[in-house]
């Protein structure tokens, strides 16, 4: 059976409720297979989210690797297609960290791609009605960071390449501020299960001309 880790982020910025990490207890909850899922909730702390995620990448050897958070005031689940090697915050983390241009690993490639098959899970997500869109970045505060860093992580734990990726979600209904656009908790949690069924479905992927 394969294994897959699936994230969601503690609360931030003053928030009292992050709809990612509520999201993904709600699909561990219902979870019926056919995979393992091991779940977590990871601190949003450019330090503390890059530790956390690698242990429990080398704790539990998964087969796939599916990260989320919050990515407020977008109205659509956003497939995150690249993570990029800087920090550059707009506000603190969780431990008062606001970095400026820094790198994420310093000396390594300026750009990982996520390695699930994006588009398949865009369009699988649409086909079942939930607003959807690929995205090129999942910006330059922790949800890139644990991107870029969760991509290496994966490559030095398995052999071969492990599906690893990034999904931003809106707010949810009850999470959202005054305004802000939303989707229903039950649609989210939809929306993050259609991504762990579509994991393992290969994509033709190229880049530059090279197939892969
Ligand atoms: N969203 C932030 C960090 C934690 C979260 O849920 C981001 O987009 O970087």
């Amino acid at each position: 059976m394969s294994t897959i880790l699936l994230t969601g982020f503690e609360p931030f910025g003053g928030d009292s409720r992050n709809p990612s990490a509520e999201a993904v207890n709600r699909v561990a909850a219902t979870y019926d297979g056919p995979h393992e899922l091991v779940t977590a909730t990871l601190p949003v702390s450019f330090a503390g989210s890059a530790a956390e995620l690698g242990r429990l990448i080398d704790a539990h050897r998964p087969d796939a690797v599916v990260a989320t958070g919050l990515a407020g005031g977008s109205a659509r689940i956003a497939v995150e297609r690249i993570g990029v090697n800087l920090m550059d915050a707009r506000i603190a983390d969780n431990d008062g960290h606001q970095p400026t241009d820094e790198a994420c690993e310093p000396g390594g490639p300026a750009a990982r791609f996520a390695t699930l098959p994006v588009k398949r899970i865009v369009q699988a997500l649409s086909d079942a009605g939930i607003p959807a869109h690929a995205s090129l970045t999942a910006g330059s505060f922790v949800c890139n960071h644990v991107l870029y860093t969760a991509l290496a992580a994966a490559e030095r734990a398995a052999a071969g390449t492990v599906p690893v990726g990034f999904v931003h979600v809106p707010w949810s209904t009850p999470t959202a501020p005054e305004g802000a656009p939303h989707l229903s908790e039950s649609d989210i949690a939809r929306g993050i299960r259609i991504v762990l069924d579509q994991v393992f479905e290969t994509e033709q992927r190229a880049v530059g001309g090279t197939v892969w």
